[in-house]
């Protein structure tokens, strides 16, 4: 016995060879053009302009700094993007709220690439790793100068690392070399509340107060908040000691280290832990050429793209194949991979709700303003 009429499958058919025809060419055959909003240097100096040249796509390519713009964004809708990178812990929320469009594997089948373990970790905020999928993934860190810091302190670091920039008694000698912090509530506060000994992404409001007030102890002492200035500021010497992430950090180091200005700066990797970002691909639910963007996440999970990525802004990459492609010197750099030991010690992310995002967005605007 069928549930349809006799015909109804043919008729189906008809329609949707009429429906086809009335389309113009555009929605038949998406126009070769590619809107792409990522975090700044986050790229491969060719990623693009080899995608383009590879399929006729013309890639506009605009960047942002923290997971609050991008969300802000798709929640208001009609971003005109058709590719974004959040955080997979954003990406859950922006699951959840429709916001994203569902991938269709069928499009992209370098999936086979990925590190089943990074999509299982990817699948805790995104069930059936149904929206999104890699780009890079790192730490929330510290980074320093190293020489300026020792003169600064006047001994060794800290065992703690995160009392250098946490401890009024480390931060009010650093001041005079130049400290800096993300730009972003998301960032600082998971960080501040495992320093106050709080879970980062804790759900009970009252928490946030301790991190808050250890923080405003050493407002005093910050003399910079930026998300990505913070690169050239670190390898120029302006700034000695910074709270961002590991590749920027490695960035820096290489910068200085090509301009041979004599700042030796070092990535982080607290023996006390640190939290850990994955930042993903996603398709907005209104993106109007994702036909291009399943493209483009198909091209950038082959392995010698994905490598070019970590060879060029020093995050690891979730394709284990890649591992032929990255050079020498960027697969030894411990601040990039990890050892297990130390990635045992890092703390995974996890989404907050509105309540908790709008507190921590009042009192770290609270902490920025000094009041
Ligand atoms: N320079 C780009 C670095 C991107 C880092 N994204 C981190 C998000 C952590 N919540």
């Amino acid at each position: 016995m069928t549930l349809f009429p006799r015909n109804f499958h043919r008729a189906v058919a008809v329609l949707a060879v009429s429906i086809t025809s009335l389309m113009s060419p555009a929605q038949a055959a998406e126009e070769k053009v590619l809107n792409i909003y990522n975090w700044s240097d986050y790229i491969g100096p060719d990623t693009v302009a080899n995608f383009e040249k590879e399929t006729g796509i013309k890639v506009r390519y605009d960047n942002f700094d923290t997971n609050e713009i991008l969300h802000a964004k798709l929640v208001a809708g009609k971003t005109g993007y058709d590719l974004v990178v959040p955080s997979s812990n954003w990406a859950k929320i922006q699951l959840e709220g429709g916001l994203l469009m569902p991938l269709d594997k069928s499009k992209i089948p370098n999936l086979k690439n990925l590190d089943p373990n990074l999509m299982k970790q990817l699948g805790s905020m995104d069930p059936g790793n149904a929206y999104i999928t890699p780009w890079l993934w790192g730490i929330t860190t510290l980074g320093i100068n190293v020489d300026k810091v020792k003169a600064a302190i006047g001994g060794p670091l800290p065992e703690n690392a995160w009392d250098l920039i946490f401890k009024p008694e480390y931060a009010s000698k650093l001041k005079s070399c130049g400290i800096s912090m993300l730009d972003s509530a998301d960032e600082v506060f998971p960080a501040a509340m495992r320093y106050v000994g709080k879970p980062p992404y804790s759900k009970n409001s009252a928490d946030y107060q301790v991190a808050a007030d250890m923080l405003k102890t050493i407002r005093p002492y910050v003399t910079l908040f930026s998300s990505s200035g913070y690169i050239n500021d670190l390898a120029g010497g302006s700034l000695c000691l910074s709270l961002g992430w590991n590749g920027d950090i490695n960035i820096a180091a290489a910068r200085a280290k090509e301009a041979k200005n004599g700042n030796n700066i070092v990535s982080l990797v607290p023996s006390t832990g640190a939290v850990l970002f994955f930042d993903t691909m996603a398709i907005p639910a209104d993106a109007a050429h994702p036909e291009n963007a399943h493209k483009f996440i198909n091209y950038i999970l082959r392995p010698e793209v994905n490598a070019e990525l970590t060879n060029k802004v020093f995050y690891a990459n979730g394709v284990p194949s890649s591992a032929k492609f990255i050079k020498a010197e960027v697969a030894a750099n411990k601040t990039v991979f990890m050892t297990a030991e130390d990635l045992a010690k890092m703390v995974p992310p996890e989404a907050v709700n509105n309540d908790i995002r709008r507190l921590r967005t009042r009192l770290f605007t609270t902490f920025k303003t000094g009041r």
